[in-house]
């Protein structure tokens, strides 16, 4: 048996994932993608011999280290381990397992609260940008129990908020990508985007569902999952994205009227099978899409303007209820200017130990 590694499992937000001192992992990534195929025990579609969940949202690795950056107090890279597949990428983001690092980084030392609530500045390795994560930290000790509550997680936690002033164009190098509003692959017009996360936007009309079937209806559709699959292949390269075969970016996001009071209604796949709810910033980039006035987000969105000097609310409705985006940002001259997107999110650290490669 391997020596064991030390290792946090937690919840972030409605994700799950191993949490990790950079400097407890092999330094070259080879070695390290084995091992973290090794420890959640991909690829095997149900991860029997590991502890990922048989699910992408609970197959996350979260790398955190101590800061050299000026005016950033801790670094996070992101893993996405596939569960069926043997590929670890590092080419995505992921806001969820972003939730639980602050807290991490309190707990392991790599930084001090500040008071009964602190901000840390998080540096994206993945997206080269910078997130302000602010934490409860009573009486300057860790916290994960509180009043906040996030749909997709039963009951309530401490509340974590991510705030996020630089997501545009984090993997694709723009927000749109593409350079339009729309674009049309295999006959349906579709947004390609990217504030915090590279999405394609589709209406769920044009590809011949209602947008409201459960995830597991659409986890059963082959012939939808095929149509989407060969617009994201597409639409990958478009997006400055490259093959996109063994990338779990873009995400494929078909959207729908609001049904229970919100903006907007989502079913995300991340890319091949569906989110039970969205991801945090996927719904940042839905929330921004719905501001393109040509674009298929806006023709179902139901919302107020969104304006640069205030904060507004966009809800995005999706699986296991709604995500609310507070963003502040302009279209002018046909342009969008995202001054501010922030996400309350919640985290709760489950098991902490060694972990066996
Ligand atoms: O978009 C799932 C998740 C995510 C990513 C995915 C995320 C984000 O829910 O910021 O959180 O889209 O693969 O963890």
């Amino acid at each position: 048996m391997s020596r064991g590694i030390p290792c946090t499992w937690m919840r972030g937000g409605t994700s799950k994932g191993a949490y990790f001192l950079a400097e407890d992992l092999p330094r070259t990534d080879a070695e390290r993608d084995a091992l973290l195929l090794r420890v959640m025990g991909s690829p095997d579609p149900r991860q029997i011999d590991g502890i990922g969940g048989a699910d992408p949202l609970t197959s996350k690795v979260a790398v955190v280290s101590r800061s050299t950056r000026p005016g950033v107090d801790i670094d996070y890279l992101f893993l996405q381990v596939f569960v069926d597949q043997a590929i670890v990428t590092d080419k995505q983001n992921c806001g969820n397992i972003l939730s639980g690092v602050v807290q991490f980084a309190l707990e392991k030392g790599l930084a001090s609260a500040s008071g009964d609530r602190t901000e840390l500045a998080v540096y994206m390795v993945n997206s080269d940008q910078v997130a302000g994560v602010t934490v409860e930290t009573p009486g300057g000790g860790v916290t994960y129990d509180g009043d906040a509550r996030i749909d997709g997680v039963p009951g309530t936690a401490a509340p974590v908020l991510e705030n996020f002033p630089e997501a545009a164009g984090s993997n694709c190098g723009a927000l749109l990508p593409t350079g339009n509003m729309l674009d049309t692959f295999d006959g349906v017009e579709v947004t390609c985007i990217d504030n915090g996360m590279p999405v394609v936007v589709l209406s769920a009309d044009d590809l011949g569902i209602s947008g409201f079937e459960t995830r597991e209806l659409l986890d059963a559709n082959d012939e939808l999952k095929a149509k989407l699959e060969s617009i994201r292949l597409q639409a990958g390269p478009a997006m400055n994205l490259g093959d996109v075969t063994e990338k779990s970016v873009p995400k494929m996001t078909l959207v729908a009227p609001p049904r229970n009071g919100g903006a907007i209604t989502t079913r995300t796949f991340i890319p091949h099978r569906c989110h039970a709810t969205i991801g945090v910033l996927g719904a940042v980039s839905v929330a921004t899409a719905c501001m393109l006035p040509e674009g298929p987000a806006a023709k179902v969105a139901v919302m107020e303007a969104i304006s640069a000097d205030a904060d507004s609310v966009v809800s995005v409705e999706h699986p296991g209820g709604e995500t609310s985006v507070v963003m502040r940002a302009s279209f002018t001259g046909g342009e969008i200017n995202v001054r501010r997107a922030a996400i309350l999110r919640t985290a709760r650290k489950l098991f902490e130990g060694l972990v066996f490669a």
